[in-house]
Order: structure tokens, then sequence, then C-alpha cells
């Protein structure tokens, strides 16, 4: 068994990491930025070394640092959370390099499931089903327009090294074609440093659902069931929830052996997930593999009683899974809400400043996964989200009854949250009715305003952080604090974890 475990993230995640060690005897280090020096994932480590600039390419993106640090403290494995350096094969292969365990797949995996092209490929030849479409590798000598004209539109083009929707197009019509396939190249160029290309049908409002999949070292792989990550604001997701009302017992089985068939295709070894569209005709594709572990994997553990962390750091000790298909059940439901420090009121802008105070629901099935506590400073140099609230019932109403009461005891003041914005969305008929697709948000709160007056802890953290800001305005001479080097505007960029 791994005897140490260096956690190069920050965060929730890094606490979440940090417990699970710690239940199991592992020592742990965290590594911290300037910024996060007095951060709960420091206080909750045995060990903590400093990154100093806060900016991620010379913190927490900062391999050569980071792998100095392991070395540094004798760390044998490095746990990279998801974000970050989770999805660098580069890391990946510079921690096998370093003869340091990296708590994931091999750098060869994250590698061909980083490139869409090559992951529908090697999917459609596992026998996974695939998005129609097309990727000039075909070899048949078709072209771009006879494709479309083969697939029929509307079609998608989308960056092959891409995701989160960065390089996607909509193309409804061949007059369309040129303009959208030159505008998707730039993009994906000035986004991935790479113009590769797809074309896919465009699935209209399809569910998006992924499978937990855990493998070992021994080519034993099972999956944890479904989530329902349909609820996604600007390709983020918002709300996660399992199971899925989509699914019943025979589209679950299927959807779960062809997740199990693409991880045993490719090889794959530790925690991953790999994500599907479902469309109303209930057809489910392949849509991509992510090799980390994910944000939402909380509501999984809820139901399935598995510790998806505690069994990553088994599987890197190299213990066979210890667990069969037929061993894994799913009960009852879980919902999961993430926090973010973003002012729904404002379009969403991230919200920064020091939480003065922050009092969270705590009760019999709720969890609250946190990289934050009273006091810490919420800076513009990461993403956004601060906690995870987590539910659990026997069933999908009380699980939204459970996540209601949670939320409307969600307070936090000092920094403004999308709290009230996930109070609507559980309230909402069509989220109650399971009437969910991947446009949930587009369709039902397009130009989202408070339905009611805020409640009241709303207005006080308003009225402070105004307070705050005027200060700031007062003191630095009226900046906006949209053009000094830290706001959020010009740090928070690509930087947002899992899409
Ligand atoms: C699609 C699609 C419809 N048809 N592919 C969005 C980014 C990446 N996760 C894949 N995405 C989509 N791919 C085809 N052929 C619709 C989306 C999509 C989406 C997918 C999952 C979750 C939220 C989404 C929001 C908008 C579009």
């Amino acid at each position: 068994m791994i005897e140490k475990v260096l956690v190069a993230n920050r965060g929730e995640i890094a606490v979440r990491i940090i417990k699970a060690c710690q239940e199991m005897g592992i020592r742990t280090v965290a590594i911290y930025s300037d910024v996060d020096a007095d951060s709960p994932h420091v206080h909750a480590a045995d060990e903590s070394y400093p990154l100093g600039d806060p900016t991620p390419s010379e913190s927490y993106l900062n391999i050569p640092k980071i792998l100095a640090i392991a070395k540094e403290c004798g760390a044998e494995a490095i746990h990279p959370g998801y974000g970050f350096l989770s999805e660098r094969a580069e890391f990946a292969k510079a921690c096998a390099d370093a003869g340091i365990k990296f708590i994931g797949p091999s750098a060869d995996v994250i590698d061909k499931m980083g490139d869409k092209i090559q992951a529908k490929k090697t999917m459609a030849n596992a026998g996974v089903p695939v998005i129609p479409g097309f990727t000039g590798y075909e070899g048949s000598g078709e072209t771009l327009e006879q494709a479309c004209q083969r697939i029929g539109f509307p079609v998608l083009i989308k960056a092959a090294a891409g995701g989160g929707g960065k390089g996607m197009r909509i193309v409804d019509s061949m007059d369309q074609l040129a303009d959208a396939e030159e505008s998707a190249k730039r993009e994906a160029k000035s986004a991935f440093g790479n113009d590769e290309l797809l074309l896919e049908k465009y699935l209209e409002k399809p569910r998006h659902i992924e499978f937990q999949i855990l493998a070992d070292e021994k080519g034993n792989v099972i999956h944890l069931f479904e989530r329902e990550c349909s609820i996604q604001r600007r390709h983020q997701k918002v709300i996660e929830e399992t199971p899925s009302v989509a699914l019943d017992d025979d589209l679950r089985q299927r959807m779960g052996d062809a997740a199990v068939q693409a991880a045993k295709t490719i090889g794959y070894t530790n925690a991953g997930t790999v994500e599907f569209m479902l469309d109303h005709d209930r057809n489910f594709y392949f849509l991509e593999m992510n090799t980390r572990l994910q944000v939402e994997h909380a509501i999984t553990e809820m139901t399935t009683h598995v510790d998806i962390v505690k069994w990553q750091l088994r599987i890197a000790s190299g213990e066979e899974l210890a667990i069969s298909q037929d061993d894994v059940s799913q009960n009852g439901h879980a919902i999961e809400c993430r926090i973010y420090a973003e002012d729904p009121e404002q379009g969403f802008i991230p919200s920064t400043g020091k939480l003065h105070m922050v009092d969270v629901p705590d009760g019999v099935n709720i969890r609250h996964d946190t990289g934050v506590k009273q006091g810490v400073e919420v800076t513009p140099y990461y993403d956004p989200m601060l906690a995870k609230l987590i539910v659990y019932a026997e069933n999908r109403p009380d699980a939204i009854k459970k996540m209601q009461w949670a939320l409307s005891n969600y307070i936090t003041l000092g920094v403004t949250t999308n709290v009230p914005f996930l109070r609507e969305i559980i309230e909402h008929g069509a989220f109650r009715g399971g009437d969910i697709d991947t446009h949930f948000i587009d369709s039902h709160f397009k130009d989202w305003i408070m339905s009611e007056d805020p409640p009241v802890e709303v207005l006080i953290a308003a009225a402070i952080d105004d307070l705050g800001r005027t200060a700031v305005a007062t003191h630095d001479g009226g900046d906006e604090g949209h053009d000094d080097a830290h706001s959020p505007w010009k740090t928070m960029g690509a930087w947002r974890i899992d899409s």
C-alpha cells in the first residue's frame, strides 16, 4: 500500500482526497499557492509545501515545482484530483519517469482519450455506439459536403482536441458550412493549439448520461451506474443526480455494458467516466471518456456506498478490485448542487472577496464537500466552485425536498453564490417532473432573474459586498476591479474544472 500521497490540487477535492488517505492510514502532502496558505486543504494535510505565485501556470499547473516537492517530501504517489493537471498526459508521464505513481490511468490512455477522433474510432471498433459523423480519416474519399448530405442537417462541427463546447458550431444548411468550419478551426486553434475538427449528426436536446468506471491493473472492470448531468450552464455542470429518470433497467444494463466494454478496450485503469448522449428515441452514443475523478463522483458514492477515492488508492497500490459487478447495487436517489462563487443577478460574474460567514446545513444524508471556511479569501485565480452540496433520500421527490431545505439553509456572507439560482432550478416544474435535457437552463432560465425578493442573507451579503467594493473603489481611486490584473475577467479564462 502506498504510504504517502501528494495531492496536486486545491479546494474541496483536495480535502476530499486527503480525508480518504487519512482514513486509510496514508500520509498526505498538500501544496498551496500564496493565496491558499490558510485554506482548509493545507490544514487538513499532514505536511504542506508552498508553490508561491498564485497564477495557475506558476502553481497548480507547474509540473517541475510539483515533482520537486514530491521528491523532497518522499511521496510515492500523486493524486491530481480533477481539472489542473489531471488529464495532462505529459504530467502522468513525468510522474512515471520520476518513479512516482500517478493515481489515474496511464499517460498513453489519457493521450488517446484526449483526441476525440481517435477516441471515437477506438470505441466504434469496440462495438460501442458512436454518433454518426465524419472525421476525414475514413479513407472513403468522402468530402465534407458529401458527409453532410449522408448524415443530414443539422450537423455539429467539433474540435478534435476540444471539450466543453469550445470550437462547436451547429450547421443547419450547406451554405453555412464553409464559414462555420472556418470559425470553428480558428477557435479550436486558439483554445487548444490544434484546429483539427470532426463532424457529427447534431442530436437535438439530448441528455448527458455518464457511467462511473472502476478498473484495476489486473483487467477487472466494473461500472458504478449512471449520473444524469444534463443540467449545465455554458457546458459547466450545475446539478447532477443519480439515477437518471430516463433509464429503465434494460437501457441501464446496455449502457453499463457499453461503458465497461469501452474501458476494457482501451486498457483503462483506475477511476474514469464514460460519457454518453441519449437522444429522444432512447438511442445512446459514446461522447467522450474522462480520464480522471469527477466533481460529481459523490452522488455515485451515496447510492452505491462505494468510496471511489479509496478504490483509486487501492488500485494505484496494485490491489485487485474486491468488488464484482454483482456486488454493486444502486439504492435510493442522490442529487448534487455545485456551489459557485458567482452572481446570477449579474450574468454569473465571478464573485470574489472575504468569506465573512458560511453557515451550511447539516442533517441526515446531507453531505457538504467544501474547500472553504469562514474567513478565507475567495480569489479570482481559480475556478469559482466553492463546494458541493449533496443529499440522499429513498426516492427522487424526497431527495428534491431535502435539497430544497438544504439550499434554503445555505448561508454565505461576503461572497455572492449561485444558491438562489440552484433553488429556482430545484423548484422548477420541469426539473421536478424529470423533463431534463442539455438545453434545460437555456430553455427555462434564459433571462434568469430572482423570482422573488432575494433571501435576507443575500441582501446582507450584497450590502457587505457593496461596502467592500466601495472601500476598494475609494481606496484605489474608483477602480472598478474590471481592469486590474486580478479582475475575474482577466484571470478566469478557460480555467474551469471539468465540463
Ligand atoms: C453534442 C450535442 C449534440 N449532438 N454532440 C457539448 C460539449 C461536449 N460535452 C459535447 N457537447 C454536445 N455534443 C452532438 N452530435 C450536444 C452537446 C451539448 C451538451 C452536451 C452535454 C451537456 C451539455 C451540453 C450542452 C450543449 C450541447
